[in-house]
């Protein structure tokens, strides 16, 4: 039998994109000369422009991360008692309801795209709903269209956590136009990032003061402090690192739906692992690469696998474990029915993907992978 080597090097869930060094530096050349470092100059103003442009949407607020950017999506629409969202998430999505003193109820997911289960929402709806936060998980879009009647019919608000959906596009419409408001992350490990920093998108433009306000201390003028705002803007050299950033995301796409297709080579006829299929009337931005493995066709479980990875220097991950409804401060009345998220998160392992990686690197991982689950 051969006998696999680790790599030498760690190969880790991603790996940020990095502009060319004189670039950045011409960048920070800009920002020094202009003395204006943050609060929405140039280099901000010219990423909000240039960010219209690519998510193709009408409004654009950034932020210094995804995660108060939700948060203060969630006090701009005057969310209050009880919001429905899904189980399976990062930390973040739940944290942002809790944070505004709101009651999560959680909905169960679907098994084929590990997205709410739009069927389960109006049976969870109490006269303390005030709107409901689905997750676009993995870059795969929710049933925008059920969606947003069933917001209609009870009047709900809908704030879409579009954390992994930079570029992603439904029936061609970006996916940022969907929903009340849309929060996109762009986090270091994001395929587009600011280092750290997040946007939110809007079709409704009287949304952009409220905004504004909301991440700048609530201050109108010198004279007027009209709502207890925060401190949430993006600096300059955040948006600096975007705009060279965003020059390269294009290619990266290209690179990682190349992988992905290695990766589906190399896994197909494997009985027991299952990955997602490509989304109708989708644009995929290849965020992330999950699989399934159901432990009834191996020796060994997920968890072993992901722990096996690691003796071979591969650092996949096990997004969203555990369920947000394990965490030990949500409130068990909110706590549903949940099979399928149970299901999911106890299958579901992210495999390595950006495109740094070769296809040798992925044809190595899957060869490791599938000699880990049978021996
Ligand atoms: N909603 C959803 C659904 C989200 O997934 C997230 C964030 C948010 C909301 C909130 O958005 P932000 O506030 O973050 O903008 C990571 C990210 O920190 C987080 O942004 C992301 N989702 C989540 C899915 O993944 P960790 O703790 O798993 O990642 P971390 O920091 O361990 O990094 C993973 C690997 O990436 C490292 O092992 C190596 C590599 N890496 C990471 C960093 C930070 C690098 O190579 N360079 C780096 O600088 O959370």
């Amino acid at each position: 039998m051969n006998i696999i080597k680790p790599f030498d090097y760690p190969i880790y869930i991603t790996r940020p994109l990095l502009p060319d060094l004189e670039e950045v530096n011409k960048k920070i050349k800009e920002s020094r000369e202009s003395k204006w470092l943050t609060k929405m100059g140039g280099q901000h103003k010219a990423l909000e422009k240039e960010l219209l442009k690519y998510l193709k949407t009408k409004n654009i607020s950034l932020f210094c991360n995804g995660t108060l950017a939700l948060e203060l999506a969630i006090k701009a629409l005057n969310l209050t008692g009880e919001v429905i969202t899904t189980p399976f998430t990062f930390p973040a999505t739940v944290n942002s309801l809790y944070r505004n003193g709101i009651t999560p109820i959680f909905c169960d997911i679907k098994l084929d795209d590990f997205n709410i289960d739009e069927d389960g929402i109006e049976d969870l709806i109490s006269p303390k709903t005030s709107g409901i936060m689905p997750v676009h998980v993995f870059g795969n879009p929710c049933e925008v269209e059920k969606l947003e009647k069933i917001a209609k019919r009870n009047s709900l608000k809908v704030i879409y956590d579009a954390a992994h959906c930079f570029g992603v596009e439904y029936k061609d419409i970006g996916i940022g136009n969907f929903g009340d408001i849309s929060m996109f992350s762009f986090h270091a490990t994001k395929i587009f990032h600011t280092i750290e920093g997040g946007a939110l998108t809007y079709n409704n433009y009287e949304l952009k003061e409220k905004l504004f306000l909301l991440k700048n201390f609530g201050i109108k003028n010198e004279e007027d402090i009209i709502l207890p705002g925060t401190n949430a803007k993006m600096n300059e050299l955040q948006a600096a690192i975007g705009l060279l950033t965003l020059t390269l995301v294009k290619k990266e796409i290209e690179k990682r739906k190349n992988l992905i297709t290695i990766y589906q080579e190399n896994l197909k006829n494997i009985e027991g692992i299952k990955y997602l299929d490509k989304k109708k009337d989708v644009k995929h931005n290849y965020q992330y690469f999950p699989i399934l493995i159901d432990e009834s066709n191996f020796k060994f479980n997920r968890d072993h696998i992901h722990a096996s990875l690691m003796k071979f220097n591969i650092f996949s991950r096990r997004y969203f474990y555990p369920l947000c409804t394990e965490y030990g401060f949500i409130k068990k009345n909110a706590i549903c029915r949940i099979p399928n998220a149970i299901k999911i998160v106890n299958q579901v392992l992210c495999l390595p993907l950006y495109g740094e990686l070769q296809r040798e690197d992925i044809e190595k991982i899957c060869a490791i992978l599938i000699s880990t689950l049978k021996n």
